[in-house]
């Protein structure tokens, strides 16, 4: 067998795998903390975080050993039984947010559409909606996954197109507009309100302050379910344990996946008290996966983590540096900085022909991986186990490829 390299993994990839994405061309062989390396070697600052997922640090040791050793106990036992692990897990996971129950999934998208179908449940089984009826008002922008149900609802043409016929009873908005919300609950077929705290893939777009809050009450006003999708925002990720913390609301329906296990392992959860999780009853939504003991295990590590590392006085501490470092940086491609915690957006004005891409390009040369979204905008995104001395070296690399383009 010849010795793999990055440019024969491209090209197996290239030859025998969909091709879903467009990735940066490096190959990554392994990770440990804030830093990968590909299959040269060559050591990086993962600023992805896989999007996210590994908040607590590639391969976190206690949140693997957690795997490991329930690897080599149970793997899966179908919830056609039960096992040893997943009623620690759903007690523990549902004191460490403050809900009643846990309906455990594995990846966002599954969330996301157990969110839905227990919102249209509610709305028929207590809200009174008249059958089929429901409608779930969503915002513009958004991204929740790539099911055909979840790009019903996208506003983004790549994520939509030619997926039809498309699953009705969505109802869009823009995004962090109050008025165009309250204009819509007073339909009386509304069953719920779908949204990120703060939008990711949209370029990490910041609502006002005091929009959630507000959303929140008027919902509550019109008796419609405020569904948080925290997939991305959630985990300590933009300094708080969730987004909406940063606005004291208390959705009623949470969404969790990605950093819910390290990025070890996929799994997520929909959290919900009694009065609306109970609307599913047995037989009428699940999953293979939903709820195995490795899940249970890990999930529960990754948690762990979270408090044991104060992932999120980490995040909310050293996005303000990051920030700050950034706005610094004298190229007037540096249009636009915002984000939370360690959740945050530069936007590329173009230069010279050159773009974000390129800027992300010259990083990766430089020791550095991100990635843009939507052409002109790079998310940057470390685990929140990064240290104020590696974000300044970070900072560094950053500002030193912008600057290569002046
Ligand atoms: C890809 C985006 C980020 C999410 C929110 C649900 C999901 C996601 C808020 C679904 C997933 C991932 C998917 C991944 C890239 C990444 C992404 F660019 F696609 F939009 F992070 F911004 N809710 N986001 O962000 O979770 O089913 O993927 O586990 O599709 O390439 P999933």
């Amino acid at each position: 067998m010849t010795k793999l390299t990055s440019k024969l993994a491209m090209e197996m990839e290239d030859k025998y795998g969909a091709h879903n994405y467009h990735p940066l061309p490096v190959v990554l062989s392994k990770g440990e903390g804030a830093f990968v390396w590909d299959l040269e070697g060559k050591k990086y600052f993962d600023f992805l975080s896989a999007y996210s997922a590994v908040n607590q640090g590639h391969c976190h040791p206690k949140i693997v050993d957690a795997m490991v050793d329930q690897a080599r106990t149970l793997t899966l036992t179908s919830r056609a039984f039960y096992n040893d692990q997943l009623g620690p897990y759903e007690k523990y996971i549902t004191e460490y947010f403050g809900y009643d129950k846990v309906l455990p999934m594995n990846t966002g998208a599954e969330a996301d559409e157990t969110a839905l179908k227990i919102c249209r449940k509610w709305a028929y089984e207590k809200k009174g909606v008249p059958a089929d009826m429901a409608k779930i008002i969503v915002c513009a922008d958004n991204f929740h996954g790539r099911t055909i149900t979840i790009v019903s609802m996208s506003t983004d043409p790549d994520a939509k197109n030619n997926f039809g016929p498309y699953t009705p009873g969505f109802v869009t908005i823009p995004y962090n507009d109050l008025d165009a919300l309250e204009k819509e609950l007073q339909d009386p077929n509304v069953a719920g309100f779908l949204v990120e705290p703060i939008q990711g893939e949209a370029g990490v777009y910041v609502p006002d302050e005091g929009y959630l809050k507000k959303a929140y009450e008027l919902c509550k006003a019109n008796n419609v379910l405020f569904i948080a999708d925290e997939v991305q925002t959630g985990i300590a990720r933009t300094g708080k344990l969730l987004a909406v913390q940063h606005e004291d609301v208390r959705p009623d329906v949470l969404i969790l996946g990605k950093a819910l296990s390290g990025g070890v392992f996929p799994v997520s959860a929909v959290l919900a008290d009694d009065e609306i999780m109970l609307c599913i009853k047995p037989g009428e939504h699940g999953s293979t996966f939903g709820g195995n003991p490795i899940a249970g295990r890990v999930a529960v590590a990754a948690l762990e983590v979270v408090k044991e590392e104060k992932l999120a006085e980490n995040a909310e501490r050293l996005g303000k540096i990051f920030r700050e470092e950034l706005k610094k940086i004298d190229s007037e491609m540096v249009e636009v900085v915002r984000g939370k915690g360690l959740l945050n957006a530069v936007i590329i004005k173009p230069k010279n022909g050159k773009e974000a891409w390129d800027v992300c390009v010259r990083m990766a040369e430089n020791g550095l991986l991100a990635k843009p979204t939507h052409g002109h905008i790079i998310r940057f995104a470390p685990p929140l186990i990064i240290t104020e001395e590696q974000l300044m070296e970070a900072v560094e690399i950053i500002k030193k490829s912008i600057l290569s383009f002046e």
